[in-house]
């Protein structure tokens, strides 16, 4: 960075054509007065970039998105001039390119942005240890301060609340202590008070182990080899076209063009319905327990062995307990099982197409039509997110949705599965065949236990009480209940979750009562605004640390080996840094707590990594390392200890290429089909629930989610009327009489950003609108044409947004995309970014899911003055 700065002062390139040279503007930063100018790259640099000046580097793409895809920069003077995707090799099925989408592609824009945080700073009204005004924050002006200062700042605060309260009284909402080096000086200090978010999981979180399915992960389902074996595909509530870019569409029209055919279930046809042209199953959201019932009702009703086998009998008999009254498990504890229950003989109301109709929105020949599909003669590929186990009272939809895929024996052979299609694993499922090594950096755990289930985190920041359930969860049932909770510090690392949890006008409030707020940012997000001091954190093109992520990174066939891409922008510090600097503050051995430099750890993971090998029983080493490679890495990179080893492919240029890929071949040694030992010989090979086989009925589901007191689940699997689901939208349900808040809302994760990441590019705001999505029958009813402003209103907010009006959703259901940049106008209470969170109840069931999308408003026409298109915005460009 000083370089540039340099040549931009000794005008050797031009002040104008720098601000330029990156679409948001480096300089920007330190120059002030770059605006959004989406201009072309600047002359000097394109002219240097033009006359094969520069170097191309193999680049992170590290964000919480899916799918990972290649990324490579040309580096000039320390400045990203342009980037490419994967040209590393010709493309073709059996290897492919792992092409980038828009946000890969416009990361430049990220890590150069004019809204880059660029100098540690602190509220203006801060004052230490009482917090001074704290009725400011999010609205207070910023000013610069030093490293020391900042770190001085932050030990004090930490030191003050471990004094006078303890360890517990500092919360820092993060997902594992493995993802962020910040967090072992944290967890030496003493620990810290955590969030248990089911997330991205929903109730699969608790509930898949017990029943003997495995969670969600790289290998619940089956390869995307034997994805073309099979008949039909059901795309269960998942989007890949949107939430797991890249591969996973590729895999799923390989599969159509080799014959399967598409079936979609889920409140709206979505891009990859689109995609593959799936017949569209209508289900209302949180409502796919009561679908799923009369699917089992018509299965049950129907099946014939001799005239219409549907139900696969041999499979419940051997692989199965619980389904009836002859197979209830040793455990029971009550004399019911779910084939009495679908036929209605304990409630008196059989789960008839009828019965779940009203409730689900689905029409009864959909239903019957679904159930001869899922018979036990086709090859059928249950592939499912958790989205609709992201609802509240959604405790047994894995449990339903596995008890179908059972009746239908779609467990464990060729082209039948039923696993996750989310996220990394999806359409590609089984063991990595290429993986790094350990990094050999110690990862502390936190001694401090408690967790605070994340819909209830604001309220018992505020009230001083929760219910202590995650650690003790499966173990020790008797420990669960009320605790006191006294939280004084927040840090924010890693996670946004002032906008990414539920309930943000609470979790102002809540920022707003504590004595100390401290967040790592690249830009002001909403955790960051409402900080005391923030702490600008590098990106990963600027460090040597991305293998945190790479570790995480599930294409099976594929490992990254990106490199540093340029040296840090302004005054940001790794995370690594932090942790040693405030871990000196806090007086701990930070030699002991980081042992290993960035390069250091790097190298050992790559020195280490893997490959399977040619007979798929194992793996051997894949990186040659010669003296010149050590060498080169020395000049590169810096010194690190290394060995000289022998493996497939030389380091220099493995690391020139930045991904190694594993090439697959129809009947090679590397397919997947999961459970297969276990439906070959389901005594011999047991799956991980109590019984050993998949549990209909499962004691410990009810046991141990009934122990956390929020729910009375039945051991298998029932319909429960979901809070704030399609039944509360009613003021009167049997006369139909619609409530305050009759629309269901869902907030789909969305292909403009990450999460709340790169919502901040003026670049992906104008490539991709934030519309809410409509139905056509509701913006008739309500007069809203598309492009207008409506309101969105309900207890917990207002959000003002374009309406995009669409025959893709059902009639009363909305689509909220997930995670766009709070902003709030404190007068109006309105939120005119179309925040999902700030309209997000913040109240749970059963296991203490985050239940997203049970959400209810009103939607109303916008009459006030019209939204300007978020593009245009001005950034969050900081002047200090
Ligand atoms: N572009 C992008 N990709 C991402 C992310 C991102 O933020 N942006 N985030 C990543 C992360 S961390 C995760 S966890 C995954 C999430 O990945 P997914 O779970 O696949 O994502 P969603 O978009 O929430 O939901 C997928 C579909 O489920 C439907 N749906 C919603 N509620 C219900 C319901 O109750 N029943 C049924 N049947 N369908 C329902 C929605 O209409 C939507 O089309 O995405 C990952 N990928
Ligand atoms: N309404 C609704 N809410 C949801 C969801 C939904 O479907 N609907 N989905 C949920 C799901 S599945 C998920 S996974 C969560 C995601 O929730 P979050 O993890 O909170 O979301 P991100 O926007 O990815 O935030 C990551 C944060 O980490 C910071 N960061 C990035 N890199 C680094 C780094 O190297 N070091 C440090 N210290 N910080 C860094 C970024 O500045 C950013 O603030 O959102 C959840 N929230
Ligand atoms: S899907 Fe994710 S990893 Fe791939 S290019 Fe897009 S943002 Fe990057
Ligand atoms: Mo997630």
């Amino acid at each position: 960075m000083s370089d540039i700065l340099k040549k931009i002062t000794d005008k050797k390139i031009s002040r104008r054509n720098f601000l330029k040279a990156t679409a948001a503007g480096t300089a920007g930063l330190a120059l002030a007065g770059c605006g959004t100018a989406l201009a072309p790259v600047g002359a000097e640099l394109d002219a240097a970039a033009v006359n094969g000046e520069g170097e191309w580097i193999p680049a992170a793409c590290w964000h919480n998105c899916g799918y990972k895809c290649y990324n490579s920069a040309l580096v000039v003077d320390n400045v990203v001039v342009r980037q490419k995707t994967d040209d590393t090799e010709p493309d073709s099925f059996n290897k492919p390119q792992l092409r980038g989408c828009l946000r890969g592609r416009a990361q430049q824009q990220q890590v150069f942005g004019a809204d880059r945080i660029k100098y540690p700073m602190k509220r203006k009204h801060w004052e230490p240890l009482t917090g001074g005004d704290k009725s400011l924050r999010g609205k207070d002006e910023w000013v610069r301060i030093s490293w020391d200062e900042a770190l001085d700042y932050v030990a004090a605060e930490l030191k003050n609340a471990k004094e006078k309260y303890g360890n517990r009284s500092i919360l820092m909402p993060n997902f594992a202590d493995a993802l962020c080096d910040f967090n072992n000086s944290i967890n030496a200090f003493g620990g810290y008070t955590n969030v248990q978010d089911t997330g991205s999981l929903g109730t699969y979180l608790f509930v898949s182990g017990v029943l003997g399915i495995i969670p969600y992960g790289n290998d619940d389902a089956n390869d995307r080899l034997d994805l073309l074996k099979s008949e039909t595909i059901v795309l269960y509530g998942c989007n890949p076209a949107w939430a797991a870019a890249g591969l996973p569409s590729h895999n799923l029209m390989h599969a159509k063009e080799a014959g399967a055919k598409f079936i979609y279930v889920g409140p709206s046809y979505n891009e990859t319905a689109n995609l593959v042209e799936a017949k569209w199953i209508r289900v209302r959201p949180g409502t796919d327990i009561a679908f799923l019932l009369a699917v089992a009702y018509v299965m049950i009703t129907e099946d014939d062995p001799l005239s219409n086998p549907l139900i696969d009998w041999d499979f419940l008999n051997r692989c199965t307990v619980g389904f009836d009254a002859g197979h209830i498990p040793a455990d029971a504890t009550i004399k019911e099982n779910f084939k009495d229950y679908v036929l209605g003989n304990y409630d008196n109301q059989p789960k008839t197409p009828e019965w779940a109709s009203e409730i689900c929105g689905t029409p009864v020949e959909d239903i019957l039509w679904y159930a001869k599909e899922m018979h036990k003669d086709k090859k059928v590929s249950i592939l499912h997110s958790s989205a609709p186990a992201r609802c509240n009272n959604a405790d047994d939809f894995p449990q339903i949705l596995m008890t179908i895929a059972a009746m239908g024996g779609h467990f464990g052979k060729p082209g039948h599965s039923c696993g996750s299609c989310q996220y990394y694993f999806a359409t590609n499922s089984g063991p990595k065949l290429v993986q790094l090594g350990a990094s050999g950096a110690p990862i502390l755990p936190n001694p401090c236990p408690d967790s605070i289930m994340a819909p209830e985190l604001w309220d018992n920041v505020l009230n001083g009480k929760y219910n202590y359930t995650a650690p003790a969860l499966w173990g020790d049932l008797a420990s669960m209940g009320e605790k006191d909770i006294d939280i004084h510090v927040i840090i924010h690392s890693y996670r946004n979750t002032l906008q990414t949890n539920q309930g943000v006008a609470k979790g102002i409030e809540a920022h707003r009562k504590v004595d100390f707020v401290v967040s790592c940012a690249y830009s002001l997000n909403a955790s960051a605004q409402y900080a005391d001091i923030v702490l600008p954190i590098t990106t990963q093109w600027e460090r040597h640390s991305s293998y945190l992520y790479l570790e995480i990174y599930y294409n099976r066939e594929v490992q990254f080996f990106p490199s540093k891409v340029i040296e840090p922008l302004y005054e940001a510090k790794s995370d690594l840094w932090i942790g040693r600097e405030l871990g000196k503050r806090l007086g701990i051995n930070v030699n002991q707590v980081y042992p290993l430099s960035e390069e250091q750890r790097y190298f050992n993971a790559i020195a280490g990594a893997t490959v399977i090998n040619k007979e798929g029983t194992g793996y051997e080493t894949l990186v040659t390392i010669t003296e010149a490679d050590l060498a080169w890495w020395k000049q590169k990179h810096g010194k690190v200890d290394g060995k000289l080893q022998q493996g497939r492919i030389g380091l220099k240029e493995l690391m020139e290429k930045g991904i190694y890929k594993v090439e697959r071949h129809e009947g090679d040694n590397y397919g997947h089909i999961t459970y297969q030992s276990f439906v070959e010989d389901p005594d011999k090979n047991p799956v991980g629930s109590k019984s050993g086989k998949f549990e209909i009925y499962c004691q410990t589901k009810a046991d141990s989610i009934n122990a956390m007191g929020r729910s009375t689940l039945k051991p298998y699997p029932t319909y429960i009327q979901p809070l704030n689901g399609y039944e509360q939208s009613f003021k009167d349900w049997d006369k139909k009489i619609k409530g305050d808040y009759p629309y269901q809302v869902t907030t789909p994760h969305y292909l403009r950003r990450s999460h709340t990441i790169l919502d901040n590019l003026p670049w992906l705001r104008e490539a991709m609108r934030n519309p809410v999505f409509i139905s056509a029958v509701d913006a008739a009813e309500k007069g809203i044409k598309n492009g207008d402003a409506v309101l969105l209103t309900n207890p917990y907010g207002k959000v003002l947004r374009q309406a995009s009006v669409s025959q893709r959703l059902m009639p009363g259901y909305i689509e909220m995309p997930h995670g766009t940049w709070l902003e709030l106008d404190e007068k109006t209470g309105i939120d005119k970014s179309g925040s999902d969170n700030y309209l997000s109840a913040p109240i749970t069931t059963g296991c203490g899911v985050s239940g997203y999308n049970t959400q209810l408003v009103n939607m109303e026409k916008y009459d006030g003055k019209p939204l300007t298109p978020d593009y245009l915005w001005p950034q969050r460009i900081i002047k200090i």
